[in-house]
């Protein structure tokens, strides 16, 4: 070949390179061995992972933690199939991923070729754009305009289809330019009308409450917002992957008091949060049914989805936010004395004294309580970065686990997705590698991506991995129930119990622990803090729960009226 031709696969690798690109989450075979090998010769990081599920979740994860979308390669085919949980979850979620997938030669389609596949097609429906580059030249243009579109207006994941005979084909450097690494997305301010509104139910107000989403946290709007907050006095509330926005330990979150905060507030200031399931739709008897919404978002559909009253601020939430600010009176600041304020106090005053006493049940099999206080009690205050999955164990955990910085919490999310923690952990690592990463996991939702141990291990992603053990899916059977109990009448929750999940980590160079008491626990938390370039996996049994009924205090909802 002349020295100044390069191949499809090199072209990709140099057209990432230029973009910025600094690792790629992938799974190798037929047709993408060599655009790996040419995106390892860039200089760019190539993670090789078990799954493309988990290599999918990670890259949109990274894309959320970084703002430029996490980059994905796999195989024609089953791959892109596997990685389609991700882009539905990182569409879901609003993250920016790129997801390049091998496909068969362009002159065997139709044929039945080998994991063939009408891959755009398949990810057109669940992306914000999928396409196949015309030629190979086309290649580094294509991928720019996938880039832009995957973090400009909402984010979201874009699809790039590379067949095998670009990857192989060849052409001459000279003849093509590079396009530069894509500018940011380009910002906006909100309506000025609107922003007057705004401030006019603000300063009326008598129950005020903001909302900080993920959309916040993806923004980095954290200055923003903790100027507003401060200037204003109104408490405010994340979600859960808003948290840390601003600290829990801020004295106007609210966090512990939620219910009662959603119920009584008159005027909500939602910043980068949607009306969906994980907020009640905003709907009574969860909202107050008379309140009004203000809506600060970056996509103009979102706005007056689900709820009533609303004004509508379109932009760049920090851009807005700023544009708040300096609208504010004067002498505008909410009175700390109000019965409103009050109350919220009193709440969360009593709301910590049950969760204090829940911390202190001492029996055997521990609780999520007693297990949990044992783990908050051990972890260092900050620099930590929470990755949960699971039902009890995500749920019980947000609530315990404070967090203190942006972008310091990772769970399951708007879809609800279980199995993505493992990836969520090492793009956290990936990306912090001065963080502990600690996850904190059902036994269920580990087993989704439980392999994905040994490629942390690998890839020298040091992971503290908490396994909240109760033998099942929400809850299961101890080890004597399950052994009387006849196969067929098994729950449909129930799980293998006392499985050694942390054997995984000794297999795979990492350390694990099995722990059945508060002092274990305690011990196996004492090591591995001191440890921070190993995997380190604690299996933590807990009450098994035996054949509850199902109770989701997460998902009480509003029935929509029809
Ligand atoms: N499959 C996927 C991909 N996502 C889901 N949310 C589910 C299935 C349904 N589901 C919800 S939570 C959960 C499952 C399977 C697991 C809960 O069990 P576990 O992780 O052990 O946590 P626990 O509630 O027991 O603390």
């Amino acid at each position: 070949m002349e020295s100044n031709k390069i191949t499809g696969a090199e072209l990709t690798a140099k057209a990432l390179k230029k973009q910025g690109v600094d690792v790629v989450f992938g799974i190798v075979g037929i047709p993408v061995v060599e655009v790996a090998e040419a995106i390892i010769s860039e200089g760019i990081k190539f993670v090789g992972f078990r799954n493309e599920q988990s290599l999918s979740y990670a890259a949109s994860a990274y894309g959320y933690l970084t703002g430029r979308p996490g980059v994905c390669l796999v195989v024609s085919g089953p791959g892109v199939v596997h990685a389609l949980a991700g882009v539905i979850n990182a569409q879901v979620n609003c993250w920016p991923l790129l997801l390049i997938g091998g496909s068969i030669d362009t002159y065997q389609e139709g044929m039945g070729a080998f994991q063939e596949l009408d891959q755009v097609t398949l990810c057109r429906a669940n992306s914000k754009y999928s396409t196949r580059p015309p030629s190979i030249s086309q290649i580094p243009n294509i991928l720019d305009k996938a880039i832009r579109i995957s973090i400009y207006g909402r984010p979201g994941p874009v699809y790039v289809d590379l067949p095998a005979n670009y990857i192989q084909g060849s052409i001459n450097l000279d003849s093509i330019t590079l396009p530069e690494r894509a500018p940011d997305p380009p910002k906006s301010l909100a309506d000025p009308i609107q922003i007057n509104n705004a401030i006019g139910l603000i300063v009326n107000a008598k129950r005020p409450l903001v909302i900080i989403g993920k959309g916040a946290a993806y923004s980095r709007a954290e200055i923003e917002i903790k100027e507003f907050i401060e200037k204003t006095n109104i408490p405010f509330l994340p979600t859960p992957m808003g948290k840390g926005v601003l600290s829990d330990h801020h004295h106007l979150c609210v966090s512990a008091a939620r219910s009662k905060a959603l119920a009584d507030a008159d005027v909500i200031l939602l910043l980068g949060a949607r009306l969906n399931w994980i907020l009640h739709f905003g709907l009574p008897p969860k909202f107050n049914k008379d309140v009004k919404i203000i809506q600060i978002d970056i996509l103009p559909e979102e706005h007056f989805n689900n709820s009533r009253i609303n004004i509508a601020l379109l932009g760049h939430l920090p851009l807005v936010i700023s544009q708040l600010i300096d609208s504010l009176p004067k002498s505008f600041k909410y009175s700390s004395t109000s019965d409103y304020f009050i109350s919220l106090k009193q709440k969360i005053n009593s709301n910590i004294k049950i969760t204090n006493e829940k911390f202190h049940d001492d029996n055997i099999p521990m609780s999520y309580y007693r297990a949990f206080y044992e783990i908050k009690r051990k972890l260092p205050k900050n620099d930590i970065i929470f990755v949960s999955e699971g039902a009890n164990t995500m749920d019980i955990a947000r609530s315990i686990f404070d967090v203190q910085e942006p972008r310091c919490r990772l769970d399951a999310g708007t879809m609800a997705t279980m199995g993505v923690g493992m990836g969520y952990a090492m793009a956290a690592k990936l990306c912090c590698p001065n963080k502990r990463v600690v996850a904190i996991v059902g036994d269920s939702a580990f087993g989704f991506s439980a392999m994905e141990i040994e490629t942390a291990v690998r890839a020298n992603l040091p992971l503290l991995i908490m396994i909240i053990n109760n033998n099942g899916i929400y809850h299961g059977l101890d080890s004597k129930t399950f052994d009387e109990t006849p196969i067929n009448n098994l729950p449909s929750t129930a799980l293998l119990p006392d499985v050694r999940y942390d054997l995984i980590a000794d297999a795979t160079g990492g350390k694990g622990y099995f722990v059945k008491t508060p002092q274990e626990l305690s011990n196996a938390l004492d090591e591995s803090l001191k440890d921070d370039d190993r995997c380190i996996v604690i299996n933590v049994m807990i009450q098994p729960g035996g054949k509850k009924k199902l109770e989701f205090a997460w998902m009480e909802t509003t029935k929509p009226k029809l």
